[in-house]
């Protein structure tokens, strides 16, 4: 009896021992595997950013580009985008700069509609520590502290390049030139430095006249509504439009169309975007000429935002490249472009 309860005693005590060592060895490999795996967990730091990016609207084909090329390149980076859409509204934009602070994000990219009147989000975002990055449109602020980089296009050299190739166009006119403005919208900089830009270099041109100005806001609509108006007042004295773009070009476009005119021959057609609008519009005979103001620099944004918080030195204003296309050229270019 005593040797089976003596082997039954060494059997527990054995099998104890075994599990005792079982248990130090499991806790023990598992602690170092956990903490391995919970130091590898921590060891890969996430460079999953959120951007917030306050956009001017949704008003023209630029436009629409514009925020494609943000929202693709935000995501192909693996970045969260919350965005907004302002409706050309600037309290839209200062309360969603202001809600961008409150979820914290790591990085607002910022197109102000027109260039005053966000001095003060703009301190608030700076007091958050929250860098800015201006997209497209510049803003009127002394203190250039208040945002990271402008990163967008020379709207001013986007004017020079207008007047100058109708500069070219009229060489040979003898008399006045008369033209008229679609000018985009007020207070933006794009209207007010692709005006400043045109008169520039027509001002050594005393026979190119601007003979009527007025802001058609950047749309289709309003670029028409504006068109008729110039044509029942003066429709027989207009040789050129300049148009701040686009869709203000094409929307006074049908309203030559539907006055009895010829867009493209009795009244020189000028715009600014280079959008597919403006191609198909030359294609067809109806429009002259466009000067490039390219939309998509979204991946360039990306990279200037994680340069940036890499730490990176980044240039306070980035220039994107453009160009001018013509007439004869638009058939031909027509399926290449991309916006
Ligand atoms: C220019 C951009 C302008 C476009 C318009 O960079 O801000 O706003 O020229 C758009 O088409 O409405």
């Amino acid at each position: 009896m005593r040797k089976l309860f003596k082997g039954k005693v060494l059997l527990f005590m054995m099998m104890s021992l075994m599990l005792l060592l079982a248990a130090c060895s499991s806790s023990g490999t598992g602690g170092n595997t956990d903490n391995s795996d919970t130091s590898s967990g921590d060891s890969k730091s996430s460079d999953k950013l959120v951007i917030g990016f306050s956009q001017v609207g949704a008003e023209s084909e630029w436009r629409t580009a514009n925020t494609k090329s943000m929202q693709d390149a935000i995501k192909a980076a693996g970045h969260e985008l919350k965005f907004s859409d302002a409706q050309q509204k600037q309290e839209n934009q200062i309360k969603a700069i202001r809600s961008f602070i409150a979820q914290k994000v790591d990085a607002i990219v910022f197109s102000p509609v027109v260039e005053t009147g966000f001095e003060t989000v703009l301190q608030e975002a700076k007091d958050a520590g929250i860098p800015v990055f201006l997209s497209d449109r510049a803003v009127d602020i002394e203190d250039d502290s208040l945002w990271v980089t402008f990163l967008g296009s020379d709207f001013v050299e986007e004017g020079r390049k207008a007047a100058n190739w109708l500069v070219e166009e009229t060489a040979d006119v003898e008399g006045d030139v008369n033209i008229v403005e679609l000018q985009g919208t007020v207070g933006s900089a794009p209207a007010i430095d692709r005006k400043e830009g045109f008169e520039e270099v027509i001002a050594d041109h005393p026979n190119l006249k601007i003979t009527k100005s007025q802001t058609g806001d950047f749309t289709r609509a309003k670029g028409k509504e504006v068109m008729e108006a110039f044509l029942k007042s003066d429709g027989d004295n207009i040789d050129v439009l300049y148009a701040h773009n686009d869709d203000m070009a094409i929307g006074a476009i049908q309203a030559i169309e539907e006055y009895g005119l010829k867009p493209g021959e009795d009244i020189k057609i000028i715009g600014v975007d280079a959008v597919k609008g403006a191609f198909e519009a030359m294609a067809a005979g109806k429009m002259n000429v466009t000067v490039e103001c390219n939309p998509l620099f979204g991946p360039q944004m990306v990279d200037l935002i994680e340069a940036h918080l890499a730490g990176e030195t980044i240039e306070k204003r980035v220039a994107v490249e453009e160009s001018m296309y013509t007439m004869d050229q638009a058939e031909e270019l027509l399926p290449t472009r991309e916006y």
